[in-house]
């Protein structure tokens, strides 16, 4: 909502219509008669080659489906193999032009895209950055293995190479491309600017958004197409993406320096199927794909239909759109058609369609119509054709042998500790600066800023010198904490960017970012659209490209609108590319009240559940300072969940208060708030105040003295502190706002009963949230844990308090009667 935009009812009620221009569908008309004026003949058979080469290698993996067996040497694959026989054109006509700074993010059914894209980057580089990337690459791990046997140039070895990574990760072994850890449907080269490919339908379209979004704000050479099929356009997270990477801030609001669109091509791999289900005539209402782009934005995406069983066709498409990404005009949307003569996996008997349409389709098969004009224009003979064809099967019979070895190409032991997953799960590097050569992009010096200045005159703590409680408008809020480590990081990292849903002028939803729009430029702080799902899957995005972004959802409940992107994508992408690249993302998650059941939830368990995310939950704004920075610093993915409950929390633990200037609280290890020597609690976020209260009665009324302990974090959790404690009061409660069944609370407690369970007097007691929906503020008290709740489980499950009784009945039979009834 930036205010130099009027909106008057003037305009807005003004009569009128909207107009569309025409979308162009398969315009191009030339032969390669007609090309020989722009093409070398090496390059026309070079086009060729690598449809030969891509349609060698998917024969081969259907053979090893369908038969067990390529060329009479057996093997069992027993993974998936999506294959994409009938598509080489398509990937072969566009990565022609690319080279390594354009980079592609694919879908399940690459492996025709990137082996295109690594031969187009192959052709482009000289021998010694290939021999560099090469040796470079995982220790050279793969290229020691090819290298043995070889015997001609360095492009050809470099061709054996890329062949044998793909092919060793599709069948998941060490020296493939990942490690092995990747796989058939997710397996990526980044040095060939061939980026990771994903299972989830869709999954690339906001991701590669976000890597667009990395090179336009970081002002990176080179281009990012994201491959998605047809049937991806019903999958809610690319029409966010489209949203997202047509915002008109790019164009009006950005400054000059960063003005304009995206260099990103979404590019739509129209083979007219999803699995079986058909986008036209079934199941989407578009009929023609590229119609779409004509409703995202006036320029209609600069969408278009190309014919994807010409590989000229679509080298003179990307050709054009390149330019219009140069001339800062994209983004664009390409329906590229083409059609699979393989079913969706090799176990498909294609019983949607009928074989008369596949044989239609043959009929112009790419590789046998472009060799013909090839040959039919004295580009080549009928027998060089037959060569290439051979020439690309003895390659990947080659490739096949070593791949299937064991001795060879073995799989990553994961069965010892400290293996490959172990080491891989997280990268926990500290990285100050993800580009030390740049001075960061901002408006003002620091010390200018206004909040800074504002935050100079308050309290650093919530006691003043004699120990007295000081109003909270004079002290440093939790918020203000926040505040002062993130606008530290945007002055020292110039990848840093923030942006979410009303990041910018409104101050953040919760006004952590006030006085940050003051101190930054559009392209490091901005709005986005309501899409969670793209807000998060940018981010992916933009870290796989090498930067770190901060973003934010406002409450926690609409992580459910991000799941795919924050369970499938953030989490996992370290450890699928074997450890080869980072994902420094600060997800921040608000946990809401007083805005009933869906602004309310605190889903700490369900990020804590997925293997690859950090999870931190801070009470205090020390805390909260402290492990933002460390979370800044860090290279791994975090869950940042903050309670509105307790923004405006002033520091009552930390001696000294909250430090002005840089420290780390580390990830993973809880804190003692409070010592005591009867009862341990571990609290989980806010739910630390409503335990010191009833600390308090505990010990004043029933003489229990009670350590506090604030977990912190979640995810890494060091139980050190814990087990010390309960070794010494021997019992222990554990307390959060989430729902009790499933949350962290409950797997906390199991592992305290497994670690220190001879130092228990009691099993360990869960007070969390009811499970049920929450309710209105008004009647909160009955849900959420309230410090009357934890001295009723303390009574009824830890030891009965003298002269005590509960508030509302907790006892076993009442636990058991909720269970029963699932609530
Ligand atoms: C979110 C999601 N839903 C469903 C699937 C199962 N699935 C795998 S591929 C596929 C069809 C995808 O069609 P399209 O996007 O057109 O790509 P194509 O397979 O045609 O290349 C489906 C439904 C999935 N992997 N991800
Ligand atoms: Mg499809």
């Amino acid at each position: 909502m930036p205010k130099c935009q009027m909106i008057t009812p003037t305009e807005s009620r003004a009569a009128g219509s909207i107009k569309f221009d025409p979308i162009p569908v398969n315009q191009y008309r030339r032969t390669v008669a007609d090309e020989l004026i722009n093409f070398s003949k090496k390059d026309l058979i070079r086009i060729q080659r690598d449809m030969e080469l891509i349609r060698a290698f998917e024969n081969m993996l259907n053979e090893v489906k369908l038969r067990g067996n390529y060329k009479g040497i057996e093997y069992n694959h027993r993974g998936p193999a999506h294959l994409s026989i009938g598509q080489e054109a398509t990937a072969v006509g566009q990565s022609y032009l690319l080279d390594v700074n354009d980079h592609i993010y694919g879908s399940h059914r690459s492996h025709g895209e990137i082996l295109a894209k690594g031969l187009s980057a192959i052709e482009k580089l000289d021998d010694k950055p290939l021999m560099d990337i090469m040796r470079g690459y995982f220790d050279g791990q793969a290229l020691k293995i090819v290298e043995k046997d070889a015997k001609g140039t360095t492009h050809e070895l470099a061709i054996d190479y890329l062949i044998y990574g793909a092919l060793a990760e599709i069948f998941a072994r060490e020296p493939g491309f990942n490690k092995g850890m990747g796989g058939s449907m997710h397996a990526f080269f980044p040095p060939f600017g061939i980026m990771p490919n994903n299972a989830i339908v869709g999954g690339s379209g906001d991701i590669a958004v976000g890597a667009a979004l990395f090179k336009h704000v970081n002002k990176k050479p080179g281009i990012v197409i994201a491959n998605i099929g047809d049937a991806s356009l019903g999958c809610g997270p690319v029409w966010e993406a489209l949203c997202f990477a047509t915002m008109d801030q790019f164009k009006l609001l950005w400054d000059d320096a960063h003005r304009g669109g995206l260099p990103l091509i979404i590019n739509f791999v129209n083979n007219f199927y999803g699995m079986g289900g058909q986008p036209v005539g079934e199941t989407m209402g578009f009929k023609v794909l590229a119609r779409l782009g004509a409703g995202v934005n006036p320029e209609q995406m600069h969408s278009e239909r190309v014919d994807g069983y010409s590989p000229l066709a679509v080298i003179d498409a990307i050709a054009r759109k390149k330019k219009i990404i140069e001339e800062k005009r994209g983004p664009v949307l390409l329906d590229t058609v083409t059609y699979r003569f393989s079913g969706h996996s090799p176990s498909d008997a294609s019983s949607y369609r009928e074989k008369a349409e596949i044989e239609e389709w043959q009929k112009c098969d790419p590789l046998i119509t472009f060799a013909r004009e090839l040959v039919k224009n004295n580009v080549c003979t009928q027998s060089e054709i037959d060569e290439l064809r051979e020439s690309a099967e003895a390659t990947i019979l080659k490739a096949y042998k070593k791949a299937i070895d064991l001795n060879i190409s073995p799989r990553a032991d994961l069965m010892k500790p400290g293996n490959l997953l172990e080491k891989t799960m997280f990268s926990n590097r500290k990285v100050e600066s993800m580009e030390t050569h740049r001075k960061p992009d901002v408006l003002m010096p620091l010390a200018d800023n206004p909040r800074v200045k504002q935050l100079a005159t308050k309290s650093r703590s919530a006691f003043d010198e004699k120990g007295a409680r000081l109003p909270k408008s004079r002290c440093v809020a939790l918020r203000d904490a926040l505040f002062e480590a993130i606008i530290d990081r945007f002055y020292v990292d110039p990848t840093l960017v923030a942006y979410g849903e009303e990041n910018r002028d409104w101050g953040g939803a919760f006004a952590v970012y006030r006085g940050l729009t003051e101190a930054l430029p559009y392209h490091r702080l901005f709005n986005s659209p309501i899409s969670e799902g793209a807000i998060v899957g940018t981010a992916v995005g933009y870290a796989l490209e090498g930067g770190r972004p901060l973003v934010e959802l406002m409450y926690c409940d609409f992580m459910g609108r991000a799941g795919d992107e924050i369970f499938n994508q953030l989490a996992k992408w370290q450890s699928m590319s074997g450890g080869l690249l980072k994902m420094p993302v600060v997800l921040r998650v608000s946990v809401g009240s007083k805005y009933g059941a869906q602004h309310s939830q605190d889903w700490t368990s369900m990020t804590a559940h997925i293997p690859g995310l950090k999870v931190v939950f801070p009470a205090t704004p020390y805390d909260a300072k402290g492990l933002m920075y460390s979370a800044l610093t860090g290279t791994d993915p975090v869950i940042f969940f903050e309670s509105q409950r307790i923004y405006d929390q002033a520091e009552e633990f930390a001696p000294g208060g909250v430090p002005t200037g840089y420290y780390e609280v580390p990830i993973g290890e809880p804190d003692v708030k409070k010592v005591g020597s009867d009862l341990t609690i571990l609290t989980i976020g806010a739910t630390l105040y409503r335990a010191l209260e009833a600390a308090k009665i505990l010990e004043e009324k029933y003489g229990m003295s009670c350590e506090v302990i604030d977990a912190r974090s979640i995810v890494p959790f060091n139980f050190e502190k814990v087990i010390e404690s309960v070794k010494k009061t021997r019992k222990i409660l554990l307390a959060s706002d989430a729902c009790e069944r499933g949350s962290a609370l409950q797997t906390f407690a199991a592992k305290i009963t497994q670690f220190a369970f001879d130092e228990l007097d009691a099993p360990p007691v869960v007070v969390g949230a009811r499970n049920w929906i929450t309710p209105a503020d008004e009647v909160e008290d009955a849900f959420f844990p309230y410090p009357n709740d934890i001295v009723d489980a303390v009574h009824e499950h830890i030891k009965p308090l003298k002269g005590y009784t509960v508030a509302r009945p907790c006892d076993n039979a009442e636990l058991l009667r909720r269970s029963r009834e699932g609530i």
